[in-house]
């Protein structure tokens, strides 16, 4: 997580010089009236996807345990657990893939297997590319139930 935090730091960083730079710049040539005008725009370095799917994990079962998408969409899968610690492993090539179907869903954060420990809220970010059914399943051994804890995201064209 600290990790993260300090790119985004340097990225922050990074984009104000590479954005401030030319701007300071064309400020000398500008007048007064035009300086206020034009006033720096909000950040928009970390904008979430627009739309937030909440699902919990729990006694085994995601809820929900299929997710309609269409190509194009972006989703955040806010995902909790209720009752111990679950893991999440959303495939990023459809159901019946041949060794040359390209991946169909992006993640913008790309971990294996998102940690879903008890009461904590994971954002898991996706963009669908690819029409196609992709599935996910609990990626930590939580307990009997484990191997049935299994779901579909399922994206039209
Ligand atoms: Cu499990």
């Amino acid at each position: 997580m600290k990790i993260y935090l300090r790119r985004a730091v340097l990225l922050a960083t990074a984009t104000l010089l590479i954005f401030a730079a030319p701007g300071c710049l064309q400020s000398f040539a500008r007048s007064q009236q035009d300086d206020q005008a034009a006033k720096p725009k909000p950040q928009r370095a970390a904008e979430p996807p627009p739309r937030i799917v909440a699902m919990t994990a729990k006694d085994f079962v995601f809820d929900p345990a299929v997710i309609h998408l269409k190509v194009g969409d972006k989703v955040r899968l806010q995902v909790i657990s209720t009752d111990r610690t679950h893991g999440l492993h959303v495939n990023a090539f459809p159901d019946g893939a041949k060794a040359n179907t390209p991946p169909g869903l992006a993640f913008i954060f790309g971990e294996d297997c998102f940690k879903l420990k008890k009461g904590e809220s994971v954002p898991v970010d996706i963009e669908a590319t690819e029409p196609g059914t992709y599935s996910f399943v609990c990626c930590k051994a939580c307990d009997t139930g484990h191997k049935q804890m299994k779901g579909q995201i399922i994206v039209e064209p």
